[in-house]
């Protein structure tokens, strides 16, 4: 934007470096309100010590004609800052809507805050405790999920800051632009050791990254990590093959549960009639807490999985799931809602099981 240059912006020592996309666009942002709210109230304050000396008492000043109205100064001073106004409102929320707007091409990385740490998890496979490593010039989206409390993921240098809820799925995004070391903060209070739940984003040049995607995730040079990690959809396989999924969800719908392929982006019927739309939250609360919402169709016999599985492995399961819904033929599902001539047809029962499906409870 080259604005920021020109009214010193970049000088200005006590910001944090400009490090993504859009992060010199707030300090934009900000700085002209900044300069804004300054000029009115120089404007304010000085219009007042000058009239007041001017009319002080017992001074010279003509007091003869008395102005009592006058439209065009009135409207002027309620036109214009009016319009400024707006048009920093509209500005504030462009930036805030690019902000959390995730760019379709955005890689996903997991983080799950707990008391009191960031565990980073990418979609390789490549985990990291409190530092994130990135390259720059690429997309990232965050996706967010607490295990105990609220805590906020808060990176200074690329502007970015999301609240990270426990049960819910948060998301931002951002693209870095300058290699460096930055400071990753939690910015809301969580418990005893708030103030050291930090870490570091180190931000790599894209050779640079792909050497560090070559160690394995590793820093050191010389100390590769030796195994190639299994991707966060290989690991969701694994835990849904070990913990049992697998013996009730196969590849079809049989009377023992729904399938679950081609299941993300669908719409599913509740038995109370409720449509929920699947989405990571339907599937994270579905395999937690199952029988708060029941498919319909299908008994509430799923067992529940709250406090049996940590966050990560959620995320993990609810990689897998999703992936299944491109890796296969999309299959017709019991629970799922029919839509006729606008009308939801209630699903009917589950399809009789054929033997090769029921069995084996292979994906
Ligand atoms: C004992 C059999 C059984 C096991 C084991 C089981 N489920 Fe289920 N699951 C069901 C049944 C039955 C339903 C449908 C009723 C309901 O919503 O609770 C279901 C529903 C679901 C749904 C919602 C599907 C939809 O169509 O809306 C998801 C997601 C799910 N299970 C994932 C899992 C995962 C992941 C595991 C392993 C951690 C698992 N299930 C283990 C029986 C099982
Ligand atoms: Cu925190």
């Amino acid at each position: 934007m080259g604005l920021d240059k020109l009214i010193g912006a970049d000088k200005i020592p006590f910001f944090p470096p400009e490090a993504s996309t859009f992060a010199r666009e707030v300090d934009v942002l900000y700085l002209v309100t900044w300069g804004l709210t300054i000029f009115f109230l120089a404007v304010v304050v000085i219009m007042l010590a000058v009239l007041a000396y001017i009319y002080r008492r017992n001074s010279k000043a003509d007091r003869s004609h008395p102005i009592h109205t006058h439209h065009g100064l009135e409207l002027a001073w309620s036109i214009i800052p009016m319009i400024l106004g707006l048009m920093i409102f509209v500005w504030g929320a462009k930036l805030y809507a690019d902000a959390y707007k995730v760019p379709d091409n955005a890689e996903e990385i997991f983080v799950v805050g707990k008391q009191w740490m960031w565990h980073i998890q990418h979609t390789n496979g490549i985990r990291e405790n409190n530092t994130l490593t990135v390259p720059t010039g690429r997309p990232f989206k965050l996706t967010c999920i607490s295990q105990d409390v609220i805590h906020s993921f808060f990176i200074p240098a690329f502007r970015v800051k999301r609240d990270v809820l426990p049960g819910h799925y948060t998301s931002t995004w951002f693209e870095a632009t300058q290699p460096g070391d930055y400071h990753l903060f939690c910015a809301e209070y969580c418990g005893t050791e708030h103030s050291r739940m930090t870490g570091t984003v180190h931000v790599l040049s894209p050779d640079d990254y792909q050497r560090w995607l070559d160690l394995n995730g590793s820093q050191e040079k010389l100390d590769p990590k030796p195994l190639r990690p299994k991707t966060v959809e290989q690991e969701g396989q694994e835990i849904f093959e070990t913990v049992g999924c697998a013996n009730c969800h196969t590849s079809d719908d049989t009377p023992r549960a729904p399938s679950l392929y081609a299941l993300f982006g669908k719409k599913r019927q509740m038995q109370n009639g409720e449509i929920l739309t699947v989405d990571r939250d339907y599937l994270r609360s579905n395999i937690l807490t199952p029988n708060d919402k029941i498919t319909a169709g299908y008994e509430a016999t799923m067992p529940v999985y709250q406090g049996n599985l940590t966050e990560e492995q959620v995320i993990a399961l609810v990689a897998y799931i999703k992936s299944l819904g491109t890796s296969a033929e999309p299959k017709p599902a019991g629970g799922e809602v029919k839509i006729r001539n606008g009308k939801v047809v209630k699903p009917t029962q589950a399809p009789k099981p054929t033997t090769s499906d029921t069995q084996g409870g292979k994906l």
